[in-house]
């Protein structure tokens, strides 16, 4: 996902872009406000933290682009290119290091594990609207 600062930054492009180099395929999107029900479910493992209300109010704050990609190892692989949570942690070159500074503002969003990925791709999408078609580079980006 990119995140409302990412979309308000004008960030979307050159994000979606580093997705779609790498070789990632995208099967669904979408611009959307997020609805404050939908944002509590997405981040229900921080319940009770004391950000998360900052949060909440944050990723519902105007609108973001969910995506749902696929690739062989996508979900690490998109988990590195993110970078750390903490975007001055976050090494050069990921998504974080090179285009935020704080862990509130840190412009993306990607599940961490499989398990993650389908209960968030439920919260954010439809199951027709992921779609099943074949990129035209993947005989040449897997052996
Ligand atoms: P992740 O996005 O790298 O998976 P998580 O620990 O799952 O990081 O936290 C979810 C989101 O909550 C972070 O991306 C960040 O926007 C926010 N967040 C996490 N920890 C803090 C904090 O200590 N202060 C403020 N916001 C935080
Ligand atoms: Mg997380």
């Amino acid at each position: 996902m990119v995140k409302p600062d990412g979309v308000q930054r004008g960030l979307t492009g050159q994000i979606l872009e580093r997705v779609e180099k790498k070789g990632f395929k995208i099967v669904a999107m979408k611009l959307v406000v997020m609805p404050r029900e939908k944002a509590e479910e997405h981040y229900a493992e921080h319940k009770g933290k004391p950000f998360f209300k900052d949060l909440v109010d944050f990723i519902t704050s105007g609108p973001s682009v969910s995506i749902v990609m696929e690739g062989r190892g996508a979900i690490a692989a998109m988990r590195k290119m993110n970078g750390a949570t903490n975007p001055v942690e976050a090494a050069p070159g990921t998504i974080r290091g090179d285009l935020g500074i704080e862990t509130g503002r840190n412009v993306v969003h990607g599940s961490d594990s499989p398990a993650s990925a389908a209960r968030e791709i439920e919260i954010h999408f439809d199951p027709s609207e992921l779609l099943d078609y074949k990129r035209i580079d993947e005989a040449w980006l897997y052996e």
